[in-house]
Formats: structure tokens, C-alpha cells, sequence
């Protein structure tokens, strides 16, 4: 920090100087946080510039709403928190919906926003961009804090750290008033002021007897059932979930997110036979998954009929019989439970029921055999199954490529269709469904793994932060986008009724999205078949050009809110 403080003349000694802007800097540093998504403007263009010259990696978006996803999912995949950098009012409003995102996932994230003066603002004078930006964020995320003195910057810092990743991650404001950056202070008192948090996000330990019950109950199974969650994912204990899975010989179910953790091509996957086992299972481990509306709260019809006892994973107490009640719940980290519950095992744990792991495995066969003729239709212009036929084999010969899915159809058919073989390869909606997520969560894939990235994305979803693709070619980033193009949300058939405008749900017939990136040097294809979609994902892949594919899809072919057509209310009123 001493090199880039200034030297003043006071009172004839010399005294090293620094300011907000360092101390914010060299507190980011200091824990290891080494990229920064955003937007600038006042107050915080100096902040960026600075922080790139620092040598901090400073990813500058087309809307804040992006870079704040993308700092959400950086989050979820580094398991330190992913920043999102704002100006004033404006632009933390455009991010405060992806940190609202991040608390909703569960994952890492600190929102960094300038803000006015607060002797403006709190008297409500009309100050550039005002707002009481703290007490707006308060009720969207897991914890907000605002810094007005520089000496506090550094523990105000390690607050938002370790309230970002403790217990269950969420995302965390921090309000940075605009006179902050500026305030001058002695550079030693400042350095001595920053705080490197240690061991932010503790290891939480189930208790023995908690460890006992779960296993009592998971031995009395006859159809025992595990699911795994997008925290499981998070949690990064895949060796331990690994051995705890195949040591029990229990089917498993990947939730979306989690698929990967093992392969969805493992022996044990139950993900193709996904109906049968929630409505048969009679004893659910439940791993880092809640039992929110993706599994149906954990009653009604998808679980059938007979009683089931839920044995619950989760650092969040909170969660315990959150729908259900939870027969045997373990508190804790997924790293340690797992490798609790796998020590308490022992060395003669009973294999799973056979026949219950066969009936799995039967049906799964079937289901497989039944979808693979559809997966290798040609037809033009394309369907779903045809054109991510294509892609699947692509995921499947290039494993360690990211694949971020977002839409309706294209989001549900795609989750089913392809496999996937590496954890936390799967980027998607997550627990909102949320469209919008798509060249966010590309660019911090890239960006934070150098890996390639497929995003597969619907017409409507990507037109959420389409505009990024400038971001992915100005970076010159491996991103390969794949536009679903049906000409709408859904279906690009609807007619308006009353005939003036268009109907709500379709965009302009035909439209050409690979002309959009051609404006930036990327590479422009439009595909009309499965081969020419696969021939042109590949040569993306190949070469790690910013590429956009349109993939021509029949408008007819898809369905009215994919696969969750069945939250969709409708009037029986309307008028024909
Ligand atoms: P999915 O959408 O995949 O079903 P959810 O987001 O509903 O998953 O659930 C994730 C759960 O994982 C949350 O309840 C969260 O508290 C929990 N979780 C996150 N990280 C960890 C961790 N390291 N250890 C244990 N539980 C975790
Ligand atoms: C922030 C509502 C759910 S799915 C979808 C919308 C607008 C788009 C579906 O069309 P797409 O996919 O992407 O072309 P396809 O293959 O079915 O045609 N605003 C937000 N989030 C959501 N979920 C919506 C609106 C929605
Ligand atoms: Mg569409």
C-alpha cells in the first residue's frame, strides 16, 4: 500500500498518505479477492481504474443487472464472494436484483455500491442520484453495511467476507458513500487498520447423535432415495459425496445445478427415472437441496402415496421442516456430514435393497431407450430433441466445458437431454427461474476458470442481457452461445385475437440473432440443421472465438412455460 500513498509536506515532517480508494483496494487484496464485475460511474470510476492497475481483474459490463449475476455465480463456483461493483441509486438498483438473486441461491456475493452524501440524502435535498440505498438493500440479502470513515473500511469489508460465505451464503450489501474514497489518512494506521478475515466460512460439525439418527433411519429403507442440491454442489466435498453414494448403493437424484456432481451417466443416477423415484422412495437423504416448489414442497402428487421420512443435509437449521417434517435432520457443513455419516458407516454397511435399485435401473433403461430416436432426428428447421441431440454429444466429448441453459423449453428439454460429467458444470435459472442469468454467468465462467463455455439459451431469454456479447468479444472470452430461436417465449405462433398488434409471446419472424455479434468481430452462424448446429458449436469450441449460433427452431414446436405449464393459472373466462 506504501508505494501508491502520497507523500505531503506537513508541518515540516514527512507523512505517508492514503485514501478510501487504496484502503478498499488493498483490502480486497488482502483476501484474495481478485476480480471485480460492474459498470462505473460516479463514484466509483476511479475505484475500477485504480483496482485494474492494482492488478485486480475489472470486468466492465453493459448493465449492472449482468454484473451482478455474473459476480453471483462467480460466488457460486469459487465459494469466495464474487463482487459486483455500482454507481449511486441507478445502477445499484440494476444490481440490487442479482443480489437479491444470490441470497435466493444461496450463493457468495458483495455488492460494493457509491452512494450520495449522506447529509443530502438522509435530509432528502436532492442530491445526484439520491437514495437510501442501505435500508433499500436490507431486506433483499443476508446482511448490509455502510462504511463512512476510511479507517473502517477494512472491517467493514470483513464483514460483508464472512457474511457472504458463513453458514448459508448469501449475498451481502456494502454502501460506500462517495466522500469515503477521498478521505485521507495516515497510511500506517491505515494498513494497520485492514483485516484479513480468517477462516470465513468455519467448518460446522454434526453432532454424534444427530450423525446416529440419520443412519438409523436411512437403514430401516426399503426405497431409499438420495437428492442432491446445488449446495451440495457449492460445498465441493465431491469425493466425500462420491464415496457416501456408492458405498451405500443408493439411486440418486441430481437436482439441476447438481448435476455432474456424479455423472449423470453413473450407474446409480436416477435423473432419467425421476417421477418413479420421488413417488416410490420411502426414505429421501436430502443433500444440500431444499424442499421448495422444484420438488414439490415434498407432498402431493409427484411423492405418491405412501409416507416417506426425510433425512435433511443443510447448514441452515431454518430449513429443517421448512414443508415437511424432517425425520432425521443433520446441521452442518456437506463436507462434514457426508464424511460423518460415511466414518459412522463403517466398514459392513448393507447393500440397498436390490430390488428397488433394479426397479430404478429398469426404468431409467426405458425412459432412455424411449427419448434416444428423438435425439437423432434431422429434421429442418430443427426441434428441441433434434437440435440438442447435437449438443449433448458435444457436452459429452468435451466434459470440462461449461454449460449455462436458460428459457423455457430450452432451459427444461435441454436439462433433461444432456448429461452432464463434471461438477458445478451446470449453470442455470436456479431457484427463481430467472431469465436474464445467461451472459452473466457465461463471462464469470470464463473469466474465473478459463474454460469454454456453451450457453444454451431460448430467443427470449438471451434478449435479457444479449447485449453482452459485446462484453464476451470485447474480453475475447471462449463463449459459444447457441439461441434457441422459435421466434418467441415458448411458441412463435400466438396470434392476437384482436388482430392490431403482435401477440404477446413472439418476436419478429425469422430474425437473424448471429448478425448481432458480427457488429463486434465475433463469429456469426445460423443453423438450420443438427449437423450444422454441431459442426459450428465445434469450431467455436475449437478455436475459443466469441461465437453466436442462431439455431433455427420449428416455432411450433415447443410448449407454453416448458415443463411447468402446470403453475401457469389461466383464465377459463377468456374470451376466444
Ligand atoms: P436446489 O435448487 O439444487 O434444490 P437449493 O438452492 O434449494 O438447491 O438448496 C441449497 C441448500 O444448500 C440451501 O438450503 C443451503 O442452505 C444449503 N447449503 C449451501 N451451502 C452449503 C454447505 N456448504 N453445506 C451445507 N448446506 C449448504
Ligand atoms: C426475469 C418469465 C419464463 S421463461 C421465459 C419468460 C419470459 C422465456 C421463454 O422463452 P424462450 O424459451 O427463452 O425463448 P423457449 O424455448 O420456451 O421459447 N422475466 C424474468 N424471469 C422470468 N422467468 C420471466 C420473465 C419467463
Ligand atoms: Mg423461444
Amino acid at each position: 500500500m506504501l508505494n501508491t500513498a502520497q507523500k505531503t509536506e506537513a508541518s515540516g515532517t514527512e507523512q505517508e498518505l492514503t485514501d478510501g480508494f487504496h484502503l478498499v483496494i488493498d483490502a480486497l487484496k488482502l483476501n484474495g479477492i481478485d476480480t471485480i464485475y460492474g459498470v462505473p460511474g460516479i463514484p466509483i470510476t476511479d475505484l475500477g481504474r485504480m483496482a485494474q492497475a492494482a492488478g485486480i481483474r475489472v470486468l466492465s459490463f453493459r448493465h449492472e443487472q449482468n454484473a451482478g449475476y455474473a459476480a453471483s455465480i462467480a460466488g457460486f463456483l469459487t465459494k469466495k464472494p464474487g463482487v459486483c461493483l455500482t454507481v449511486s441509486a441507478p445502477g445499484f438498483l440494476n444490481g440490487l436484483t442479482a443480489l437479491a438473486h444470490a441470497t435466493t441461491n444461496c450463493f457468495p456475493m458483495i455488492l460494493i455500491s457509491g452512494s450520495s452524501e449522506r447529509e443530502i440524502v438522509d435530509l432528502q435535498q436532492g442530491d445526484y442520484e439520491e437514495m437510501d440505498q442501505l435500508a433499500i438493500a436490507k431486506p433483499l440479502c443476508k446482511a448490509a453495511y455502510r462504511v463512512l470513515h476510511a479507517q473502517d473500511i477494512g472491517i467493514g469489508l470483513a464483514r460483508a467476507i464472512r457474511a457472504a460465505v458463513s453458514g448459508r451464503p448469501g449475498g451481502v450489501y456494502l454502501d460506500l458513500p462517495a466522500k469515503l474514497f477521498a478521505q485521507v489518512i495516515d497510511a500506517d494506521a491505515g494498513a494497520k487498520s485492514l483485516v484479513k478475515v480468517i477462516d470465513a466460512a468455519p467448518a460446522q460439525l454434526p453432532a454424534p447423535p444427530a450423525v446416529k439418527r440419520a443412519l438409523d433411519v436411512l437403514k430401516s429403507a426399503k426405497r431409499p432415495l438420495i437428492i442432491l442440491g446445488k449446495g451440495a454442489a457449492y460445498a465441493q466435498a465431491d469425493d466425500a459425496i462420491r464415496t457416501l453414494v456408492e458405498k451405500s448403493g443408493i439411486p440418486f437424484l441430481p437436482m439441476s445445478m447438481a448435476k455432474g456432481l456424479l455423472p449423470d451417466t453413473h450407474p446409480q443416477c436416477a435423473g432419467a427415472a425421476r417421477s418413479t423415484v420421488l413417488k416410490d422412495s420411502d426414505v429421501v437423504m436430502l443433500i444440500g437441496a431444499r424442499l421448495n416448489w422444484l420438488l414439490s414442497h415434498g407432498k402431493g402428487k409427484t411423492w405418491g402415496e405412501a409416507p416417506k421420512k426425510f433425512i435433511q443435509i443443510d447448514i441452515e437449521p431454518k430449513e429443517m421442516d421448512s414443508n415437511v417434517e424432517i425425520a432425521a435432520p443433520l446441521v452442518g457443513d456437506v463436507g462434514s456430514c457426508v464424511t460423518a455419516l460415511v466414518e459412522a458407516m463403517g466398514g459392513n454397511w448393507p447393500a440397498a435393497p436390490a430390488d428397488w435399485v433394479n426397479a430404478v435401473k429398469t426404468k431409467r433403461e426405458e425412459n432412455v431407450a424411449k427419448m434416444a430416436p428423438r435425439l437423432m432426428n434431422n429434421k429442418s428447421p430443427m426441434d428441441y430433441h433434434g437440435a440438442l441431440g447435437a449438443l449433448r454429444t458435444i457436452i459429452k466429448e468435451r466434459p470440462d466445458a461449461f454449460l449455462v441453459n436458460e428459457g423455457a423449453n430450452t432451459l427444461d428439454l435441454a436439462r433433461g437431454v444432456i448429461d452432464m460429467y463434471q461438477p458445478r458444470k451446470r449453470l442455470d435459472v436456479g431457484t427463481w427461474g430467472v431469465m436474464g442469468i445467461g451472459m452473466g454467468y457465461a463471462i464469470a465462467a470464463a473469466v474465473e476458470t478459463g474454460k469454454p463455455v456453451l450457453a444454451v439459451e431460448g430467443d427470449s431469454a438471451f434478449g435479457f442481457s444479449g447485449m453482452e456479447i459485446e462484453t464476451i468479444c470485447r474480453y475475447n472470452l471462449p463463449v459459444c452461445v447457441v439461441i434457441f430461436n422459435n421466434d418467441g417465449i415458448y411458441r412463435g405462433t400466438d396470434v392476437n385475437s384482436a388482430g392490431r398488434d403482435p401477440a404477446t409471446t413472439v418476436f419478429v419472424k425469422g430474425a437473424r440473432y448471429d448478425k448481432m455479434i458480427e457488429a463486434f468481430g465475433g463469429v456469426g452462424i445460423n443453423a438450420t440443421t443438427p449437423d450444422e448446429l454441431k459442426r459450428a458449436v465445434n469450431a467455436a469450441m475449437d478455436s475459443g472465438k466469441p461465437t453466436l449460433i442462431n439455431a433455427v427452431i420449428d416455432p411450433a414446436a415447443g410448449s407454453e412455460s416448458g415443463r411447468i405449464g402446470n403453475l401457469n393459472p389461466q383464465s377459463v373466462l377468456k374470451k376466444k
